[in-house]
């Protein structure tokens, strides 16, 4: 043992933080090995676990790796050593479960500080005895995420129910990061985050225990990819872990344990990617055999690992479970030669998650935040909140995310309830529930304990609805801290001391102050900042409210422009309280506020999320009226409107006439009007009808069908529909396709007919898209032409597409996606192609891809043919020649086409790309087929 005094070691501790930044400008930091498998080899007993001071301790000690810095130092240091000779930056402290929950299965949850501060000086130590190198060391305190999970229930019988709270969690962490800092460590490394929530509470521990000290250290955050879906334990997405932590002032964030690295490249790549701070991993050396052994060289390792450095993905690398000093110093060698990654510069956009991100763009569509979960919002979901029928209380949350909502707006207050109790319950019910909790939940309340009790119940990040000045600067300030450090966006509404802000002028003074007080002296990002300006109900008879709607409209243009970073939010249904009772007219009134609203800045508001109307549809004289009032443009508006809603409301037999009217029109009409209005109803005896009219399936589906979609499309496009809408309507165009499909198999396979397959083609939507209706229909005509169709549905990962190409030997890929962030990802899906070296052609198609973009962007990272498809009619010629090259010369029928396509190729493939007939060539080698 190398012998260096406490005081000594001591001296040099902690290390700056600059020391650090300057290291990582200039190479891939190191990070070290495993401690706990490196432990086990050394195989103590019982005895030696214990050591002198535990001699007579209670309960059994072995395995208690944490207690062997304080009973066997000397080992552990050894440890360290063998690292620090491997070519270690960054050792870590042997404290992966030295905090008091881990530590109460050995009844040591008393020792918590004398653990850590044993273990922080053998690394400090270990440093110290190695000094003469020159190298700058530094020590990371281990911090693991304990051995209970905050979002999920261990008790399958009820999912409400949590082993262990945030709150536990922060004092937990408290504890042992206290003595992790008093030990003089140089950085805090939480590591193999498998629950965000559990980390989320480390992160809120560490800014306690920062300000109480009045110093701060580096902070990585590590988290562990457990299944290859690319999820995390308790669910969430990458994207959706890094919005959570997004509050965070990190060092780093890294993906490690779980798998080895091959499993990890699309994750790895990924962080890489989407995060703004510096990137890392540290696996195992692969995934364990069945004895539990880890058996990746390090020759394999680091070949693996080598190849992410060269990709720009790195900033730090180590290795976890099962990697020793000679993986270290492979991995160290080699990504020596290999520049640390330069982190991306990402756009400041407000971002929030649930298990997803959602990030909202400057492209994204308006944002639905469901209004129903609200017990003064909804009379039903009162009454099961009352009388504690939680089960039908979160069926109300489904509903509202089914009918397109994109946030859950979450409200308990009412007098008789247990608002915190109450909030807790519902929130970790719903954390139960994948399809909800999915999207993120904005917390509403106007208790402070209640939004706090929320805040501390879910893993994404939330919106907090509402801070004010109401109470004053001071209160306000403390609110938003602490919104901070619980990593929250929070809706601001234009309140202060004097109440709510009713006009133009005292809405945009409260904004501008409230503005400066965040940014200024909480440093919140303006993307986390919604105002929301008050929405308060018109055409009420006081004369005192007619510009309530042009005031709100007004605010949010001006405060759109003064802060274009902030988002802007209302609860829409407020506007129509004058007209309960009275549903046409309420949805006409929310149809042509929300029209205007959003066309002035609007991003975002608080609906009856599946209750919206097309302002387009609204009955023209009705909608006159509601616009009269919404505007103010006449002094009898409220009068004339009050008068034609009596008489739609006391006429419901023509109102419901009216609405039937429809159901009388041609086929054709009334497909189309499914399909804008999103009527789900009839389609099944519409589409059979036309099927008697149309010569084919595929007829329907591209004449009228598709024409009822053109219309949706374009609505769209002039801000008239939402996506919402719009989803409802592509929900009414599979419905109806699904119908079609059993027919549009019998069509092509008249019965008795031998089908020999023509080749087979795996088709998936990608990953981030959950749009399949083309390619559903893509696959269907392919079918009916003899192929055979693995469809691996929507939000497919790239690996997962490769993967059954590969096993099941497919002909083709085909990718298909209808929003923008899909182009990239089937790039992406293009590059891995070329990367593993396959040689079947790649079909592209989907409603925002274009023969264009496949051209520029797709094609060149793959050297085979790479295919846009316009459309499903175009699918079959388009497979047929790629699959059977030498029929495509063979065939008179459509030259003139094929001789462009080729040319069109031959033109994008310039330069260093394959000609299209040796790609040509080459599949049909490959396939055998002629
Ligand atoms: N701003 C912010 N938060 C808010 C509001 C706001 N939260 C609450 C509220 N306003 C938005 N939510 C609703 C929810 C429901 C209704 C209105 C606003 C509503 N409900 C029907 C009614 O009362 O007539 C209930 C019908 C039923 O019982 O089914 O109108 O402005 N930041």
């Amino acid at each position: 043992m190398d012998n260096v005094s406490p005081a000594d070691a001591r001296a040099q501790f902690p290390r700056s933080a600059g020391e650090l930044e300057r290291l990582a400008r200039e190479k891939i930091l190191i990070l070290d090995g495993a401690m706990g498998t490196m432990i086990q080899q050394l195989g103590f007993s019982e005895a030696e676990f214990r050591g002198q001071p535990f001699e007579s301790h209670p309960s059994a000690l072995f395995g208690c790796n944490d207690l062997l810095s304080w009973t066997q130092p000397a080992a552990i240091q050894e440890i360290h050593h063998g690292f620090l000779d491997a070519g270690a930056d960054i050792l870590s402290t042997n404290t992966f479960n030295a905090n008091r929950i881990s530590l109460a299965d050995y009844g040591l949850s008393e020792s918590v500080r004398q653990i850590n501060l044993a273990a922080v000086a053998c690394a400090r130590q270990a440093i110290a005895a190695r000094r003469s190198d020159g190298r700058p060391r530094f020590v990371a305190g281990s911090i693991g995420p304990t051995n209970r999970t905050a979002s999920l229930s261990p008790d399958v019988n009820d999912p409400g129910y949590r082993a262990v709270t945030f709150s536990d969690l922060v004092a937990a962490y408290a504890g042992q990061i206290d003595a992790l800092l008093a030990g003089g460590v140089d950085l805090l490394l939480p590591e193999t985050t498998f629950d965000t929530l559990n980390l989320k509470a480390c992160l809120f521990a560490i800014e306690e225990c920062f300000e109480r000290l009045g110093r701060r250290v580096p902070v990585i955050a590590s988290v562990t990819i457990t299944d290859r879906s690319g999820r995390t334990l308790s669910g969430q997405t990458l994207a959706a872990f890094c919005a959570s932590i997004g509050h965070a002032d990190l060092f780093a964030v890294a993906i490690n344990c779980a798998l080895g690295p091959e499993l990890m490249r699309p994750h790895v790549e990924e962080l890489a990617a989407i995060c703004s701070t510096r990137t890392g991993c540290y696996p195992n050396a692969g995934l364990p055999n069945e004895f539990g052994q880890y058996e990746e060289t390090p020759e394999q390792m680091a070949a693996v690992l080598g190849q992410f450095a060269a990709s720009g993905w790195l900033n730090l690398v180590g290795g976890c479970c099962g990697t020793t000093p000679e993986h270290i110093r492979a991995i160290a060698r080699a990504v020596s030669a290999h520049p640390p990654r330069k982190a991306p510069h990402l756009p400041p956009e407000a971002r929030y998650s649930g298990l997803e991100p959602l990030v909202l763009t400057p492209e994204s569509n308006f944002t639905m935040i469901g209004e129903r979960t609200n017990v003064s919002g909804s009379r039903k979901f009162a009454r099961l909140i009352r009388e504690e029928n939680y089960a039908e209380a979160v069926s109300i949350a489904r509903q509202q995310v089914e009918g397109g909502a994109n946030i859950i707006d979450v409200n308990l207050d009412d007098g008789l309830i247990d608002g915190e109790a109450a909030m807790t319950r519902f929130l970790n019910l719903v954390a139960a529930e994948p399809d909800i909790a999915r999207v993120p939940v904005m917390i509403d309340s106007s208790r402070w304990s209640v939004l706090e009790a929320g805040l501390r119940c879910v893993q994404g990040k939330p919106i907090a609805n509402s801070i004010s000045l109401k109470e004053g600067e001071e209160e306000f300030l403390r609110h938003a801290r602490l919104l901070r450090r619980f990593g929250a966006a929070c809706v601001v509404m234009l309140f202060d001391e004097e109440g709510q802000a009713v006009t133009v002028e005292h809405k945009i003074r409260i904004a501008r102050r409230a503005y400066h007080l965040l940014t200024e002296r909480v440093g919140m990002p303006p993307e986390d900042i919604i105002f929301d300006p008050n929405i308060l109900a018109v055409a009420t008879g006081i004369a005192e409210h007619n510009r309530y709607a042009v005031n709100f409209i007004e605010a949010v243009r001006q405060i759109k422009q003064l802060f274009p970073s902030v988002r802007l939010s209302g609860g829409v249904s407020n506007i129509s309280f004058a007209f309960r009772g009275n549903e046409p007219v309420r949805r006409a009134m929310h149809a042509a506020f929300l029209y205007h609203a959003i066309r002035a800045g609007l991003d975002m508001a608080i609906v009856n999320a599946g209750q919206l109307d097309v302002y387009e549809e609204s009955p023209p004289e009705l909608l006159e009226r509601v616009e009269d009032v919404l505007f103010d443009r006449r002094p009898d508006a409220t009068e004339r409107l009050v008068e034609l809603a009596e008489s739609i409301k006391g006429d419901g037999r023509r109102e419901q006439a009216a609405e039937q009217a429809w159901r009388g029109e041609p086929v054709e009409k009334r497909l189309g009007h499914a399909l804008v209005k999103g009527i789900v109803d009839y389609v099944e005896a519409d589409v059979e009808e036309a099927r008697r009219q149309y010569p084919s399936c595929l007829a329907i589906i591209e004449g009228p069908l598709m024409d009822g979609m053109r219309v949706v499309g374009n609505l769209f496009g002039e801000g008239k529909m939402f996506l919402p809408q719009v989803v409802k309507s592509a929900r009414v165009m599979k419905k109806a396709v699904a119908y079609l499909m059993p027919f549009m198999e019998q069509e092509k396979t008249p019965a008795g007919a031998a089908r020999r397959t023509r080749g087979t083609i795996v088709m998936a939507t990608v990953k981030g898209d959950v749009h399949d209706i083309g390619k559903n229909i893509v696959g269907v005509v392919l079918a009916c032409n003899n192929y055979e169709i693995i469809d691996l549905g929507v939000m497919v990962p790239a690996t997962k597409i490769l993967e059954v190409a590969k096993t099941e030997k497919v002909d083709v890929i085909g990718l298909s996606g209808l929003i923008t962030p899909s182009l990239d990802e089937m790039v992406h899906v293009a590059r891995e192609m070329q990367r593993r070296g396959m040689t079947i052609p790649l079909l592209i198609g989907g409603a925002t891809t274009s023969a264009k973009h496949t051209a520029v962007k797709i094609a060149p990272e793959y050297r085979q043919p790479t295919v846009h498809v316009a459309d499903a009619s175009k699918s079959v010629g388009v497979v047929d020649r790629l699959t059977h090259p030498q029929r495509r010369r063979a065939d008179p029928r459509k030259p003139g086409r094929q001789q462009r396509l080729v040319e069109s190729f031959h033109r994008r493939r310039q330069g260093n790309l394959a000609p299209y007939q040796e790609a040509l060539a080459a599949v049909s080698q490959r396939t055998g087929r002629t």
